[in-house]
């Protein structure tokens, strides 16, 4: 048996699910909402997927599968700081890049868009049933990391909104914020990103849940910890009950 085969045995039943939490822990793949009732289903679904998927990519599609009439989930902010950055175009927006970098940085949409770009046609997935395929593009993550220094220690990266009313933030772990496909997004199907589906900025993370694709991101965060982050889950949706892992 190859070890990897060795570990999802021992998660996926031999032992039962307390001793799957203790091989979880030993290989670093326990949840920050592994705690709790539903603790232990969390821990195993997330552990098992990042073994069993590690590296895998979201599914692509065709131009001709893009939805022609995407669905927006939710309404643009109205309070007046971010009525105030559509009147100027998003010129002053920022997105800052900090934690557990070298070089914590501040960037504009401008400068974002000089970055290299990378598109994408996949599938938006909400909790609720629906979904849509659109085209994104932007600039993947990984790269915004490398450019800041992130630290090797650093285990999971933070994004969150600006302080508007529904403020929400939400986390990855480094395999997906290091994922090619993991994207901060400023376009979708050919245009600027509109203001109801995220624009200036989106977090995109097609291999999990909608959800996870928090929309008006203005702050990036390594960390090698998500104690610090509201309750301690790394998400506002872990803290409404979704699972932080919410691997497709
Ligand atoms: N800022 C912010 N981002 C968000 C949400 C939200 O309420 N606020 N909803 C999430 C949910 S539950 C889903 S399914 C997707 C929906 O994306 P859409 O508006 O492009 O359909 O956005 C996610 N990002
Ligand atoms: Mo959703």
């Amino acid at each position: 048996m190859t070890r990897r085969k060795m570990i999802i045995s021992g998660l996926a039943g031999l032992g039962g699910v307390t001793a799957a939490g203790r091989l979880a822990a030993q290989y670093g793949l326990v949840p920050p909402d592994g705690g709790g009732i539903y603790g232990p289903g969390a821990t195993l679904n997330y552990a098992t997927h990042r073994l069993l998927t590690a590296g895998a990519s979201a599914r692509e599609f065709a131009p001709q599968k893009i939805s022609k009439t995407p669905y927006p989930n939710g309404k643009p902010p109205k309070d007046e700081i971010f009525v105030r950055q559509i009147t100027n175009g998003f010129a002053d927006w920022r997105l800052e890049v900090g934690g557990m970098v070298e070089r914590p940085s501040s960037l504009s949409i401008a400068e974002i868009k000089g970055l290299p770009a990378n598109s994408q046609i996949t599938q938006l997935v909400c909790e609720e049933g629906w979904s849509y395929v659109a085209e994104w593009k932007g600039v993947a993550l990984s790269h915004v990391l490398k450019l800041a220094g992130v630290s090797r220690q650093a285990k999971f990266v933070v994004y969150e909104t600006l302080p508007i009313k529904g403020f929400t933030f939400d986390s990855i772990d480094i395999e997906e914020a290091m994922h090619p496909q993991t994207l901060i997004s400023y376009g979708m199907n050919g245009a600027d990103m509109p203001i109801e589906f995220g624009g200036p900025l989106r977090m995109r993370v097609p291999r999990q849940l909608g959800y996870k694709s928090v929309k008006y991101i203005a702050k990036v965060t390594a960390t090698d910890s998500l104690k610090g982050f509201g309750k301690g889950l790394g998400s506002m949706d872990a803290e409404y009950g979704y699972s932080w892992y919410a691997g497709i």
